[in-house]
């Protein structure tokens, strides 16, 4: 019997193979997630902010199984928020996901059902557990794309209500040259 070829390859360009499903978001498609309104307007919306590139072995939904997903974050700041991902809990909320650092650098945000955030400092090599029940967002804090990887149940789902109507309890922010979590006052 043969050894067959594998069904995907990661490369340095992305994931490759007839499998892999794709999605890109602009900067339009997610505006509302930033806080400087203003500074969109300045702005062109159809760029790119993050394309995701996915591996989905067996259907949406079905328990038992895992999804693989390569995202590419673009560069960018909103006046000092940097480019993001819409972030959202997991529809089955008890489900957790790894996200792992393949290039440039960044920050995942974490925030519980209790609105605690923390952060954790992405870069290659860095492997992130995400535990059940907690919200999860990456950051871009660089000037070149931030790569990761991300392996999650095929029966999580993403719950991106939450997140658009209370939004994070902290941004992520430039102060003074450096990435800072910042939490609002009001
Ligand atoms: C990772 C995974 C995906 C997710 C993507 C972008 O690849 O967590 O499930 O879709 O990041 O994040 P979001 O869906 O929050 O925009
Ligand atoms: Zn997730």
């Amino acid at each position: 019997m043969d050894i067959i070829p594998p069904p995907i390859q990661v490369t340095q360009r992305g994931l490759e193979g007839t499998e892999v499903s794709t999605s890109q978001r602009t900067l339009g498609d997610i505006q509302s997630i930033f806080a400087d309104q203003e500074a969109l307007n300045s702005l062109d919306l159809d760029q790119k902010a993050y394309e995701v590139a996915c591996y989905f072995p067996v259907g949406q939904g079905k328990e038992g199984g895992l999804f693989y997903g390569f995202t590419t974050l673009y560069p960018g700041k909103v006046g000092k928020e940097y480019f993001m991902t819409k972030g959202h809990f997991h529809q089955k909320i008890d489900t957790g996901e790894f996200y792992w650092g393949v290039s440039g650098k960044g920050a995942l945000l974490f925030m519980d059902l209790n609105r605690k955030v923390w952060a954790e400092e992405m870069k290659p090599g860095s492997l992130h557990y995400i535990p059940g029940r907690v919200a999860h967002r990456t950051i871009n804090t660089g000037d070149e794309p931030l790569i990761f990887g991300a392996c999650w149940p095929s029966d999580a789902g993403h719950n991106y209500e939450t997140i658009q109507q209370q939004g994070f309890a902290a941004r992520i922010k430039e102060v003074d040259g450096a990435p800072k979590i910042v939490i609002p006052e009001n």
